[in-house]
């Protein structure tokens, strides 16, 4: 009851407040929802998605929020206000595209976004004053941190560890970004001498608009190194995580880009790299998807060679400073074959994707491999949906997402051979898409935790019980599928 009327006073306290910021404000933009029933109609939305980029200045053009590879793919598109009449005219009134408009002013959800985050965290220092926080993490995860705030809370993770158990955590700079911000790896290493350890990487924040994934994979790192390092908080199943595996966690990819998404355009992708003029410019484009230049399959469907284009690939494979980074950190990671396990953090749409992404119908050789990940993907959504009621849809990400190429998730099991590679598409489904509030940190960050366990717990079984596959993945994975 307390906590009912604190929370009516902070959303008085919210509603007071001006709205401030110079960063983009998207005033009569509106957001759409196209479902494309037929393959001319997802055609239709992809040439309208290569004809209007949102660069040269972000937001001049159409924002895709994803990418319509296939019929039935549902995309959400930011329109601004001058190309209304232009999209509808190419889209409404055809019976094979069923359109809704999600918002008619984009700007007044982008501004209450911006003001919860802002406020979230006074609203919370208030809230712990009568409630005691109960579960006694290192980190508040109440807000989306900037940059150096995020670096500096990584920091104070790597401290904590090693005073819960020295010489545990360690930071590594694998390399800089373009605009030569840090990129930081947060090493949970509890026996440093164990050879037999097998690795898992877990990477967020490659795109940057999708400020819930950092966010997400901070507070993994809190909730192993605080139940898992804590005598007073032991969780018996984190403990024996760490006596099994090593974590090597990038919360932050794309910080360039993440800042950008920050200080100007809150729908930034890529990351923020000049790239050389396009013949339909006059103005020079900016950034590489990083998720697109990964250097298996790279350069096929669903990647754009336009570098004003929010998929563009780059020129080469590894092009972009931060993959290449990752590629250096990881090839010489798993040189003794030791990672096991590569996720990577993205939102939104709840899914948890496996290779391969190039290509639709493509399967990881032999099928008991697509199986074996297949299930691991489906144990993995099953636990995060018993969390928090929220569905995740497992499957490659060709399949039940779209085709795209040039990936981390493929290359990661395609080139290196990482026998389990996921990809984690968190919340939500659309209804906040990327402007999930910062309320939600903790709600989704203990699903995740949860995913993880599970998916662990099943490649633990997998690896361990030559029965487990037939007798508990069958019955879930449609093995004839791969
Ligand atoms: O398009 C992507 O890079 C990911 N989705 S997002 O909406 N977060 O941008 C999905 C990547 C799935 N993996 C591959 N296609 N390889
Ligand atoms: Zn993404």
């Amino acid at each position: 009851m307390k906590i009912c009327l604190l929370l009516i006073a902070a959303g008085l306290l919210i509603c007071q407040t001006v709205q401030g910021g110079k960063t983009f404000s998207f005033e009569g933009y509106r957001l759409y929802r196209a479902d494309p029933f037929t393959k001319e109609a997802a055609a239709v939305l992809r040439s309208l998605h290569d004809a209007y980029p949102s660069e040269p200045e972000p937001g001049l053009g159409l924002t895709f929020f994803n990418y319509p590879s296939h019929r039935n793919v549902k995309v959400d598109i930011l329109v601004p206000p001058r190309l209304v009449s232009a999209f509808r005219k190419a889209v409404a009134g055809r019976p094979d595209i069923q359109l809704e408009l999600l918002h008619r002013n984009y700007g007044r959800v982008a501004a209450q976004a911006d003001r919860e985050n802002r406020q979230f965290p006074r609203l919370m220092k208030r809230l712990r004053r009568a409630v005691r926080r109960s579960d006694q993490l290192i980190l508040n995860h109440n807000q989306y941190l900037r940059y150096d705030q995020l670096l500096e809370a990584v920091n104070t993770l790597a401290q904590q560890c090693n005073l819960l158990r020295s010489n545990t955590c360690r930071q590594q700079e694998i390399g800089s970004a373009y605009e030569g911000r840090k990129l930081i790896v947060l090493r949970i290493e509890k026996s440093q001498t164990d050879k037999q350890k097998r690795k898992v990487w877990i990477d967020g924040g490659i795109h940057a608009r999708e400020w819930i994934s950092p966010a997400t994979v901070l507070y993994m790192a809190d909730v192993l190194i605080s139940k898992g390092l804590n005598r007073r908080m032991w969780t018996p199943e984190v403990v024996a995580l760490l006596d099994y595996y090593d974590f090597l966690m990038l919360p932050l990819y794309n910080p360039d880009g993440y800042e950008y998404s920050h200080s100007h355009y809150r729908f930034w992708r890529k990351n923020r790299q000049t790239n050389g003029g396009h013949p339909s410019q006059s103005r020079v484009c900016r950034g590489v998807d990083l998720n697109r230049n990964y250097g298996y399959k790279w350069g096929g469907s669903g990647s754009s060679s336009d570098p004003c284009q929010d998929n563009y690939r780059g020129t080469g494979p590894f092009s972009a400073m931060e993959s290449a980074a990752v590629k250096r950190f990881v090839e010489q990671e798993n040189s003794d074959k030791k990672i096991l396990l590569f996720l990577s953090y993205h939102s939104y749409g709840q899914y948890v994707l496996m290779p391969f992404g190039f290509k639709r119908g493509a399967y990881p050789r032999p099928a008991l491999s697509a199986g074996k990940m297949s299930c691991v993907a489906f144990f993995g959504s099953r636990e995060m949906f018993a969390t928090n009621h929220r569905f995740y849809i497992h499957g490659t990400s060709a399949d039940v997402l779209y085709e795209a190429s040039g990936g981390s998730d493929d290359w990661a099991h395609g080139s290196l051979e990482v026998p389990y590679s996921l990809t984690v598409e968190l919340p939500d489904d659309g209804a906040y898409g990327f402007l999930l509030p910062p309320a939600y940190i903790r709600n989704v960050g203990s699903e995740a935790v949860r995913g993880l366990l599970a998916m662990l717990r099943t490649i633990h079984d997998l690896e361990t019980n030559t029965n487990f596959y037939r007798t508990r993945c069958l019955a879930h994975t449609a093995a004839s599928d791969y």
